[in-house]
């Protein structure tokens, strides 16, 4: 015991010498770091994606969602143990209410509203999430004001049965 205890604080005043530190910090110029952080910068912010007009209009309802919620359900992306779906997979919600999908196992997910399975006068594209949620707890909203039946998948997913419907009343 008393050995291996020597051992120990032996090794621990050994790692407190500066010395290989300070001869890092004289060899790499911080100058040309921030260089680079800066072309890398320049290189991948100046070009963001302009929204489609779709989007924006997206975008706009899901702001003013959040300040007046009337969440009515959520379905989760994926299941608890990783299966391809939405859980649940059928729902009926109120005209009006919020629908909140939340990215859960298995992504990434996309939500995208079947353009032959909405209700007459609804824009399917409109009203679809088709950027992928790469991470857990990520979320998109949907507020349904047209009633009917709403069919939905997910793109990656689609093949393996990972699909959903929403009846609006
Ligand atoms: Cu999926």
């Amino acid at each position: 015991m008393a050995a291996m205890t020597s051992t120990f604080l032996g090794s621990a005043v050994a790692a407190k010498a500066p010395v290989k530190v300070a001869a890092k910090k004289a060899v790499a110029p911080v100058a040309s770091l921030d260089g680079l952080k800066k072309s890398f910068i320049a290189n991948v912010v100046p070009s963001p994606a302009p929204l489609l007009p779709s989007q924006a209009a997206v975008v706009g309802v899901s702001t003013v969602l959040l300040a007046s919620p009337a969440f009515a359900a959520t379905i989760k992306l994926g299941g608890d143990n990783g299966e391809l779906g939405f859980f649940p997979n059928k729902i009926t919600v109120a005209k009006g209410e919020t629908v909140e999908f939340v990215n859960n196992k298995a992504f990434p997910h996309n939500v995208v509203f079947d353009e032959d399975n909405v209700p007459s006068g609804v824009n399917a594209d409109a009203i679809s999430h088709e950027d992928y949620l790469n991470g857990p707890g990520e979320k998109v909203t949907n507020k349904f004001d047209t009633p009917g039946t709403y069919g939905y998948y997910c793109e990656p997913h689609q093949g393996a049965g990972m699909q959903g419907t929403i009846i609006v009343q």
